[in-house]
């Protein structure tokens, strides 16, 4: 194994001095690539601090280190078993931090064929702590981490010589058995479904040929012959491939490409990141890791792909010809038919001598392939709102996951006393800032978990008044999803504001500190295990006067026969049934505990309506 340290040629290094935020390669056992239980995982060896961040494999021992990694060493068929045995983290009602990354050893096909690729699952984003262990940062910081990379981008650093060429096969040894793509052991997704394998964590690399610059992102790759990947760029979520490939058309020219199968955590995530199309993923990345990413040069293309990648394939993309691809399960939870699509002519295929193929589970919601994308675009749509549309009152935004996929559901959190306008242009930024994205906008406040769609639907029921606090956009882009011909094809949005605008009286719930205690002994009487649902305590909403919280306060003393004496007091025979009685009475009540003389009950009547007529929305 060759190192890349002493020949390595710095094309550009970052000139600006940041303050990167830490990244997980101090995080790197000693011993990188052995496991914790001391069974070796594929692995090279390498100067860790020639990279400055770690690779798959340094991955992988951290996520087995920290007792993430379910290591299956038992034979399983990657057409039949693989993805549906992981599929049931996601549909078996197993909470998403028991999520775990599968590392398949010992693969076959239904063909009874072997594979020297294992085949890791899951392991980018099966939950927020195996993404947060890629990312080099806690939990809580991932959003931060994201701004922080976007706005100090490092350039990446070219090596002369890299891991992902170790082994390396062109032209006519590529139709060798198990040295074109039929050696790669792909699995099939949706089995009964696909018409093929797919590759998921294929990091498509192309070039603008104007400007020069990079573009990664991922797209699926069908595996067609041992020499031909089909290609399916989404149009409504304007992938960058597809400007490449216009502009090559254009030229009459074929669309050089790299497509790069499992790579450093952290080059990966930036791969499904929505990034404007003049930024190179390679840049970000680097922020990300707060050292350069070193790439290499292709051998059959020229671009430059990460040097710690683990298999990469070359090829050039038709601009002339499109062939069917699909059909095949996709995000929006259904499955995507056959349409006419682009197809890659393989001229190289490169790797590790231990690579790992990486592939993620994606489809019906939730999936490692949402968890990846909401914890990148969350952040993106706050900076929008916060930074570029200037409101200050939105605190977060959240991308409604199960089912739904990110972005039909995007729920607007912001502070209680953000002015109605800007409220309504938080709403109309999060709608309009992808083009396929926010179908239900909703903007709600923070004590609604946006998590939870009852929540959701309980701030839509009694804080919204849709002749007031809803709109419905025309002329949407469908998106991601099945297509109608309704409409001309085109869809629509509803953003609703379920905003606190009056005063409400409290959550109907036992006080925190009651709910605290009741915890207590629930948990001493050894009655199951309990997982609280906000909300699990009432609070208040405003409207509590200070005689109603006296009156609770003698109750839980038990002393609430005081306040049937008062009661006893406060009678009336001039007024109908369900009557309100807080504009009869308070006042008299404050005053009579001020020991001020009590005014009629008329006028308090008087001033309390004419106080109600004037009352200030927030
Ligand atoms: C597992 C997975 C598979 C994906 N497959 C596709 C795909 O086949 N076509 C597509 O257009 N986007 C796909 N995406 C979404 C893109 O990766 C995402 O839109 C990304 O921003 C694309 O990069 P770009 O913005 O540079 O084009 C996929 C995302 C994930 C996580
Ligand atoms: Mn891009």
């Amino acid at each position: 194994m060759k190192k890349t340290t002493t020949s390595h040629s710095v094309k550009s290094a970052a000139s600006k001095k940041t303050n990167p935020p830490k990244t997980s390669s101090t995080a790197i056992p000693a011993q990188a690539g052995v496991a914790a239980s001391g069974k070796a995982l594929p692995s090279y060896t390498r100067d860790q601090h020639a990279r400055g961040y770690p690779d798959l494999h340094d991955h992988l021992a951290a996520l087995d280190k920290a007792g993430l990694l379910i290591k299956v060493d038992r034979k399983i068929n990657k057409d039949t078993e693989m993805h549906p045995l992981v599929r049931w983290q996601f549909r078996g009602g197993i909470a998403e931090p028991d999520r775990k990354a599968f590392l398949f050893n010992n693969i076959t096909d239904s063909k009874g064929r072997k594979f020297d690729i294992p085949v890791a699952v899951g392991v980018l984003a099966a939950n927020r702590e195996i993404y947060s262990i890629g990312m080099g940062c806690k939990i809580g910081d991932i959003g931060k981490t994201w701004s922080h990379a976007i706005a100090h981008p490092i350039k990446p650093m070219e090596v002369k010589d890299a891991p992902c060429q170790e082994i390396v096969y062109t032209g006519k040894d590529l139709l060798k058995p198990g040295q074109g793509l039929d050696g790669i052991p792909v699995p099939i997704s949706s089995p009964g479904w696909d018409n093929a394998p797919y590759t998921t964590l294929s990091q498509y690399i192309s070039k603008d040929p104007e400007t020069g610059i990079q573009n990664m992102g991922v797209y699926r790759g069908q595996i067609k012959s041992p020499t031909r990947l089909g290609m399916n760029p989404s149009l409504e979520n304007q992938p960058g491939i597809y400007t490449h490939w216009e502009k090559y058309k254009a030229k009459g020219q074929k669309l050089p490409a790299a497509v790069v199968l499992g790579c450093p955590a952290s080059v990966a995530f930036t791969s499904v990141q929505k990034l404007s199309e003049d930024t190179d993923e390679f840049d970000v990345a680097g922020g990300l890791v707060g050292a350069p990413i070193q790439v290499v040069r292709c051998k059959t293309v020229d671009l430059l792909v990460p040097a710690d990648a683990e298999v990469v394939i070359e090829g050039f993309i038709s601009t002339e010809w499109l062939e069917p691809e699909a059909p095949f399960g996709e995000s929006h939870g259904h499955v995507n038919l056959q349409e006419f699509n682009a197809y890659m002519e393989v001229t190289a295929i490169t790797r590790k001598k231990k690579a790992i193929l990486t592939s993620i589970i994606s489809q019906v919601t939730p999936s490692e392939s949402s968890l990846i994308k909401r914890v990148a675009l969350e952040p993106v749509f706050l900076n929008h709102l916060k930074r570029n549309m200037g409101i200050k009152g939105v605190k977060r935004v959240s991308m409604h996951e199960p089912l739904t996929n990110l972005r039909k559901v995007i729920a607007v959190i912001v502070e209680r006393n953000t002015p109605p306008t800007e409220v309504w242009r938080a709403l109309y930024g999060a709608s309009s800032l992808l083009r396929s994205g926010g179908k239900f906008v909703i903007a709600i406040n923070d004590d609604i978990d946006p998590d939870n769609a009852d929540a959701l639907l309980w701030a839509m029921s009694y804080r919204a008044n849709f002749a007031l606090d809803l709109q419905i956009i025309h002329h949407r882009d469908p998106g991601h999803g099945p297509r109608s011909e309704r409409n001309h094809g085109e869809d629509s949005a509803m953003l609703i504001d379920a905003t606190l605008k009056d005063d409400f009286p409290p959550i109907a719930l036992p006080k925190q500190e009651f709910m605290e205690n009741a915890k207590k002994i629930w948990e001493e009487l050894k009655l199951p295990p309990l997982r609280p649902e906000a909300p699990w305590f009432g609070y208040s909403l405003g409207d509590w006067s200070e005689r109603n919280a006296l009156m609770a306060e003698r109750a839980v003393k038990s002393d609430y026969f005081i306040t049937g004496e008062e009661i006893a007091k406060q009678r009336r025979k001039d007024l109908p049934m369900n009557t309100e009685i807080k504009h009869h009475i308070e006042e008299t009540f404050l005053n009579a505990l001020k020991g001020n003389k009590s005014k009629s009950s008329a006028k308090t009547l008087k001033s309390s309506k004419a106080k109600a007529k004037t009352k200030t929305k927030p």
